[in-house]
């Protein structure tokens, strides 16, 4: 790693008040949480760089202990998601940012999320494209689940679920889906909220 990039991950290394004011705006997490969090980040990354397995090991705690085998799906879609620019590292914010998502209670902070993972060239669409590779990644969960719905959703394989996904979410026929649709679909149906939840 070069010099470049261990700089710009020691940012986040001592949790300075601005530091810390950066991370309630982005997360709403509380000054408690985010010093816990960055207290567990820096013992187990050690430099604040995050890599995969340090993902694992981390999210272990937010991942009920019976699924605690499909963790590796898991990570790997919200690993490639967080770490936009693709270096292979996660860095302090970005971590908190993707506990969010397993720490947040509402329905609509979740669905946001999960649009944000879907939407992986961030220009606020998700595409066919975007949705396959995502329901691909949790192919193999979603055939132990119990809700035939998924399972049956799935059947056919990720490019077919993709599809049906959309044609149920792109309400105004644009041949994608946007925030709003998401978040709509996420609300009113549950079989859309099973196939993009993992816990
Ligand atoms: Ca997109
Ligand atoms: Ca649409």
């Amino acid at each position: 790693m070069g010099n470049h990039l261990h700089k710009q991950y020691k940012i986040y290394q001592i949790l300075t008040d601005d530091t810390l004011a950066h991370c309630h705006a982005v997360t709403k997490f509380s000054d408690d949480e985010i010093r816990a969090e960055h207290e567990k980040f820096f013992r187990i990354t050690g430099n604040g760089c995050l890599k995969k397995s340090h993902m694992e090991e981390l999210l272990g705690d937010y991942v009920p202990l019976g699924k605690h085998k499909n963790i590796k799906y898991l990570t790997k879609c919200i690993f490639s998601t967080i770490d936009t620019n693709n270096d292979g590292y996660i860095d302090f914010l970005e971590y908190l940012i993707s506990i969010k998502f397993f720490k947040t209670k509402s329905p609509i902070e979740k669905a946001n999320f999960m649009f944000r993972i879907l939407d992986k060239n961030g220009d606020k669409h998700v595409t066919l494209k975007e949705i396959e590779p995502l329901l691909k990644c949790l192919e193999e969960y979603h055939k132990s689940s119990s809700n035939t719905h998924v399972t049956n959703m799935m059947n056919d394989g990720a490019k077919s679920a993709a599809c049906a996904v959309l044609a149920k979410l792109d309400e105004n026929n644009s041949g994608d889906i946007g925030v709003s649709e998401f978040v709509d679909g996420w609300l009113k149906d549950e079989t859309i909220r099973a196939l993009f939840t993992f816990q």
